[in-house]
């Protein structure tokens, strides 16, 4: 419910299959995927304006030099009147300003999640000229504001996830994800 559902994962969309999440039981129990839930709860159980940040373990099936079945991701989701995608972007911007320098150069490509609408995948721009993915965002899909009791005719809502170990990759060079 709350790893899936809750967040317009459809019953049929393939993050749910079995070779991309570890089931502990019979289709009812997952290792979560991601720190989402985290985020439904916050929201379910407070009234806008409101801002979550979690963190944590997540786990998926996936193993090789850029992915483990366990990693870390952090995810942040802010509610309120009138939170639009330039918001969303200034955010954006100020983490990766701290994170890589004042200098970096950022890029905002469409992308898909379930739940956000619009959706998009960030990158930036590495010293040989390559383009480099480093965290996703977009703005909070009202079904999902919907799903925790949030009028979406009356609030909207910015969100973003990002995966630790990939932003200490690139942050410090580390070419193996196991390393
Ligand atoms: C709620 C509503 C929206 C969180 C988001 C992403 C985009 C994203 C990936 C980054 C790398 C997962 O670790 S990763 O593979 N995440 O691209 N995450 S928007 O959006 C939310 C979260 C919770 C209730």
């Amino acid at each position: 419910k709350f790893n899936f559902d809750m967040l317009n994962i459809k019953e049929t969309h393939p993050a749910r299959q079995m070779h991309d999440t570890f089931y502990v039981n019979k289709m009812s129990n997952v290792l979560r995927t991601h720190t989402s839930p985290v985020q439904i709860r916050g929201m379910m159980k407070n009234t806008p304006p409101m801002a979550f940040i979690s963190g944590g373990k997540v786990y998926r099936k996936d193993d090789d030099a850029s992915h483990l079945p366990m990693f870390h991701q952090i995810e942040g989701i802010y509610v309120d009147e009138d939170v639009n995608f330039s918001h969303l972007k200034d955010l954006i911007y100020k983490i990766i300003f701290h994170l890589f320098g004042k200098d970096s150069e950022v890029r905002f490509r469409p992308s898909y999640f379930p739940f956000t609408e619009p959706s998009a995948e960030v990158d930036i721009l590495s010293d040989d000229g390559k383009w480099l993915e480093i965290l996703g965002c977009g703005i909070v899909n009202p079904i999902v504001l919907e799903n925790c009791n949030i009028d979406s005719t009356k609030f909207s809502g910015l969100a973003f996830g990002l995966g630790v170990e990939r932003i200490a990759m690139l942050k410090y060079g580390v070419k193996d994800i196991r390393e």
